[in-house]
């Protein structure tokens, strides 16, 4: 068997994505996302310009030999823009694989772990009536987990607020939005949101909040202690992880669950914050972390030290990495959470897929491999537009997280 074509594919129905297509000379194909949001043209060109040539001719159903051949071969380990590209080629080879095995994906990983994959939705609102008012939409639609995000008094556009929509869609304009932050306003307001959530509806949902890299370490325990009455599923991301052994110092201080690694690409991201059970929740992708192959085995050591799955989820995931990450989900054994924002419907219908919302679950389909594939005479309609991610300044104009 053999790979004949590897085809990228980049559209933007509603948002932008890079789609990779492998074909076989046995008439199957399989399909792998490779979006990387605001650099997209980057992983385009690593595929086509030097990854594509070097899969022609080679047997597919050499999956690992294909994930090392590109990991160990490109020299250059490691890094956003080539494990994005080796993830894209990794989940085409294990859909081609699972069609070729007539099993839907998570059977051929182990098979069904569970029944159905716990999601959290994102609800977010300008003031804290609002948010608190969305959280209540998302519990009427059957979420059990919520993520809360708010507009915070004296902050122009805090992260994660959108426009009344099912998704917040940060990527929103052709060149960087400016936002301001201001540490201590946010840390004034943000356990209140959580006291007024428990207030109105007590404890039998899940609620989950980003802090998306803003906070130092200590700053970070001390929203963690203040949080604890409220019983947070997590807190995400509370300061910048390139060095592990800042959350000595954030675990420390507080009892509230920790999840980090939507912006990891390797195991050596968490390694040390896994091993020291500094976080809960390991939040590395399908495809940001080098696809199944490589995400299983970040998995598989989590499990040793009791480390959980909370992948990230957002729109700048395509419905094909949502569509593996649901198998992956299926299957892991320390399955924790899996994030849900919701697709813009031009989004799915250009990724027709067979995965189901129900009673606060996604559910994975029985079709052969991962489940979702691409349209491309539709993908055609829609040309690549620009779109940056924000960034972040502090009130003087000195750089920050964003
Ligand atoms: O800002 O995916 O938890 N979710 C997030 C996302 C990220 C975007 C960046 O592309 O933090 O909203
Ligand atoms: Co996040």
């Amino acid at each position: 068997m053999k790979i004949i074509a590897a085809r990228i594919i980049v559209t933007c129905p509603g948002r932008n994505f890079v789609t990779l297509k492998i074909e076989t000379d046995q008439g199957v194909h399989g399909i792998g996302d490779a979006t990387l949001n605001g650099r997209e043209l980057s992983v385009v060109s690593y595929l086509q310009d030097h990854v594509a040539p070097c899969l022609i001719g080679r047997d597919p159903r050499c999956i690992e030999d294909i994930w090392q051949y590109l990991y160990r071969g490109a020299y250059w380990r490691r890094g956003p823009v080539t494990m994005r590209a080796i993830a894209a080629v990794d989940v085409a080879l294990w859909d081609i694989k699972a069609k070729m095995a007539n099993m839907p994906l998570y059977d051929l990983l182990g098979g069904r772990s569970r029944d159905g994959v716990l999601v959290y939705g994102h609800a977010n609102g300008a003031d804290l009536g609002e948010t608190v008012e969305a959280v209540g939409r998302y519990i009427d639609m059957g979420y059990k987990a919520v993520r809360a995000q708010s507009g915070i008094p004296g902050i122009d556009l805090a992260y994660g607020v959108g426009r009344g929509k099912l998704y917040y869609e940060p990527a929103d304009a052709a060149l960087p939005t400016e936002t301001v932050w201001d540490t201590r306003k946010y840390l004034n307001f943000a356990p209140s949101l959580f006291e007024r959530l428990r207030e109105t509806y007590g404890f039998g949902v899940e609620l989950l909040h980003d802090v998306h890299h803003r906070l130092t370490p200590i700053e970070a325990g001390q929203l963690g202690k203040a949080v604890e009455p409220h019983r947070l599923f997590w807190l995400e991301d509370v300061t910048p992880a390139e060095n592990q052994e800042a959350f000595r110092l954030v675990r420390q201080h507080t009892t509230t669950p920790l999840a980090v690694g939507e912006i990891f690409n390797t195991i050596w991201d968490c390694k040390d914050l896994i091993a020291n059970q500094y976080i809960d929740y390991i939040r590395t992708t399908v495809v940001g972390a080098g696809g199944i192959t490589h995400l299983r085995r970040i998995a598989d050591f989590a499990a040793l030290h009791q480390v959980r799955t909370g992948a990230h989820g957002a729109t700048d995931l395509s419905p094909v990495t949502m569509g593996a990450a649901l198998h992956f989900d299926t299957w892991v054994p320390n399955f924790g959470i899996q994030e849900y924002m919701r697709h813009a419907e031009e989004t799915d219908a250009v990724f027709p897929h067979d995965y189901v919302f129900g009673d606060g679950r996604l559910h994975v389909g029985d079709t052969p491999g991962h489940g979702v594939d691409i349209d491309e005479a539709l993908a055609a309609k829609y040309p690549y537009k620009p779109a940056y991610l924000p960034v972040a300044r502090l009130e003087d104009g000195t750089m920050w997280n964003w």
